[in-house]
């Protein structure tokens, strides 16, 4: 991580603890839009180039959340991605070879970390992904990933009108219930779970997994999506935990009362969603199987499960 500006080759890969043990993650610090001057520039054609980027891990649940909205708004070309490599180095996120990957060459900076101390000289924190840069001033925009989703969402909507609309105004309330629900208790509960380090702080993260998937499994029935009967940020935002759960979190992170493969109603929404391209182009076994497996503090020897085989693999064969 970073202090005043200045890495530290002693860090702590894992995030902070509380006094009983339990997981807790870092609040993200830069939190702004893309200007607005910029988005009509491009709606009105008087430039081509928004000047912005996304800086990505395919390991990271919080990054890929940007990259489908990214695909399913057709914002592909319009918002160039760079893929750092799924195993997080002595200096944080890095550009390399592992296939999949943006080669370092290609790339301004080395490491992710870079990107932080450019758009804040004194930074003190980790330098995490999803980062949405700025290319034309060389500063974040923005490096939290539930805005960045609703950045793509609303304030890019009048370069790309899609008919998608992930946050409709009459579903606000109910969305907001569910993704927090749904966070607490299942996107960071499965982080929670595995970097707990006692067993009752295990156990209490152990029953919210199970307890939102089980509530989910039931709400579900008769459902096509999570909330009304239209694709929503809180499919995007399941979608990515639930896509991981299997290959990673049920072994490493000792989630391991049942897999998602086991839940009929989860399998069918899972593979519901894979069959949008937006979902399946973004989801990266090798990357999620080799980042999660490389937490030396859960897996000190950096062994890569040979499994589990999937019957969802399928869906992602076009794509890698
Ligand atoms: N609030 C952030 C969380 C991002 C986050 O925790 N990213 C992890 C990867 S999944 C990260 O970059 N960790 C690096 C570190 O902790 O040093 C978001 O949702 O965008």
């Amino acid at each position: 991580m970073l202090v005043n500006g200045v890495w530290q080759s002693k860090w702590d890969p894992v995030q902070k603890k509380d006094e009983q043990g339990r997981f807790i993650r870092q609040t993200s610090s830069f939190r702004d839009t893309v200007p607005s001057d910029r988005v009509n520039a491009v709606k009105h054609r008087d430039v081509e180039s928004l000047g912005v980027k996304l800086y990505v891990a395919l390991i990271c649940p919080w990054a890929t959340r940007t990259l489908i909205a990214r695909s399913l708004f057709g914002l592909e070309e319009l918002i160039p991605v760079s893929i750092v490599e799924p195993q997080l180095s002595d200096f944080g996120w890095k550009f390399g070879a592992f296939p999949g990957s943006t080669p370092a060459v290609d790339e301004q900076v080395e490491f992710i970390h870079q990107l932080y101390t450019a758009s804040d000289a004194e930074f003190t924190g980790r330098a995490t992904v999803p980062v949405l840069w700025d290319s034309i001033n060389g500063q974040i925009i923005n490096n939290e990933s539930a805005d960045i989703l609703r950045i793509f969402n609303s304030d890019l909507r009048p370069i790309h009108n899609s008919e998608i609309d992930l946050y409709p105004e009459a579903q606000q309330t109910k969305i907001d219930q569910f993704n927090e629900r749904i966070y607490n208790s299942l996107n960071n509960g499965v982080y929670r779970a595995g970097f707990a380090s006692s067993q009752e702080a295990y156990e209490e993260a152990y029953m919210d997994v199970f307890n939102t998937l089980d509530w989910l499994e039931s709400h579900l029935e008769g459902r096509r999506f999570v909330v009304g009967d239209q694709l929503t940020e809180v499919d995007i935002r399941l979608f990515v935990t639930l896509v991981r759960f299997d290959p990673a979190y049920f072994s490493l992170f000792k989630t391991s009362r049942q897999r998602i493969a086991d839940y009929p109603k989860l399998s069918a929404y899972l593979d519901r969603l894979l069959q949008i391209p937006a979902f399946a182009k973004n989801t990266s076994v090798s990357h999620i199987k080799a980042g999660y497996y490389s937490i030396a503090a859960l897996n000190p020897n950096g062994i890569v499960p040979a499994g589990p085989e999937l019957s969802w693999y399928r869906y992602l064969k076009e794509f890698n």
